[in-house]
């Protein structure tokens, strides 16, 4: 279970206001689903108010029989039927406050209705005290996380029987969300990027009606998302090589940088490491490697942080990254090279930053 208090604490902490207003529109904003741990389907159209003892969520008359259940210790349910309820409930615990939303989801013109409709004396961005406090996960958050991943390597491990000469990327996306599905995610994390052949040089391809043929690269990025969670784990292989031919040497050689440089980066992670430093040490060896055949072919950052968000935001292995690396950190080590017309390698696991170093999940 969420534990509430500990987590308005974090929160609080990093914010200076009397209360925190949380707002869904069509979609859910994923600083509610860390404040309530209520399942991220149901929640549009919800409302929440936090102060730093307990959180208020309202909800229309529909849905409060799910919330109630749904909801931890220290979330109440409050349920309401017609917009002047919900207005003389923000007026209740709004009014003449300063008062923290999330200015990286709600739009403009809502906040100003917000604010009118809540007499709040002020309104303030408080994302970057949420970043702050999700960027260090907690054991429920850890245990989810590691959830999410057993779920989706075991489905990657069932692929192989299923690649077929004439299979489509699209056949074998489907068949990745069955099997996570089947094994207990809730959904993919993201729409997955599975790509045969050249189309694995295109770090984001969406699968398509590309069939697979022997002697080539097959690249499956792919996520779980379990109790709001999510994994994020990418693994290429060469479908039925042809071990004497030209293209068989290169695509292994890409392979093979690719995997040490992972290796490198994961070395490296400790707690006090410098982020940038991580991508550092895994971008010069690929642009040094085979004597810099594949300099400037890793064109992306190393790792993001990942939680509810698959992007979670406030520390990453990019270049300039000062932050240092801190216990309870979850971070992706995902590098790659990507040979345009040719095709590309990316190997990606999610790895908690702990005090013994890198624990990959
Ligand atoms: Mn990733």
């Amino acid at each position: 279970m969420v534990n509430v208090s500990a987590r308005l604490g974090r929160v609080f902490d990093n914010a200076k206001v009397g209360a925190i207003l949380l707002a869904n529109t069509n979609y859910t904003d994923s600083n509610f689903l860390y404040l309530t741990g209520l399942p991220a389907a149901t929640l549009e159209g919800y409302m929440l108010v936090a102060d730093r003892r307990r959180v208020t969520v309202l909800v229309n008359v529909l849905d409060y029989e799910i919330a109630k259940e749904n909801s931890p210790r220290g979330v109440r349910v409050v349920k309401w039927q017609t917009r002047e309820e919900i207005r003389r409930a923000l007026k209740r615990l709004l009014k003449g406050k300063v008062v923290g939303v999330n200015g990286d989801f709600i739009p403009m013109d809502f906040a100003r209705r917000l604010k009118k409709a809540s007499g709040a004396r002020r309104l303030v961005d408080v994302s970057d005290a949420f970043t702050k406090a999700r960027v260090i996960k907690d054991a429920e958050e850890v245990r989810s996380i590691s959830i999410a991943n057993r779920i989706i390597k075991s489905a990657l491990r069932e692929i192989p029987r299923h690649l077929k000469p004439g299979v489509t990327e699209k056949e074998i996306a489907a068949k990745i969300a069955y099997l996570m599905m089947s094994k207990g995610a809730d959904s993919p994390s993201f729409p997955s990027i599975v790509s045969f052949g050249s189309n694995t040089a295109l770090p984001h391809h969406m699968p398509d009606g590309t069939r697979l043929v022997p002697n080539s690269l097959v690249l499956m990025d792919v996520g779980a998302r379990y109790n709001n969670y999510c994994s994020d784990v990418t693994r290429t292989l060469i479908f039925k090589p042809d071990r004497k031919s030209a293209k068989y040497k290169k695509m292994a050689e890409i392979y093979g940088i690719v995997k040490r440089a992972q290796e490198m980066a994961t070395a490296r992670i400790r707690v006090g490491a410098v982020a940038g430093d991580v991508h550092r040490v895994a971008g010069d060896y690929i642009n040094s490697a085979a004597k810099g055949t594949y300099k400037g072919k890793f064109t992306h950052a190393l790792g993001h942080s990942l939680g509810i968000d698959v992007h979670d935001g406030g520390i990453g292995f990019a270049p300039g990254y000062k932050e240092k690396l801190r216990p309870g950190m979850i971070i992706t080590n995902e590098p790659g090279i990507y040979v345009v017309g040719f095709g590309g390698v990316r190997i990606e696991d999610d790895i908690l930053v702990t005090t013994e170093g890198a624990k990959i999940l």
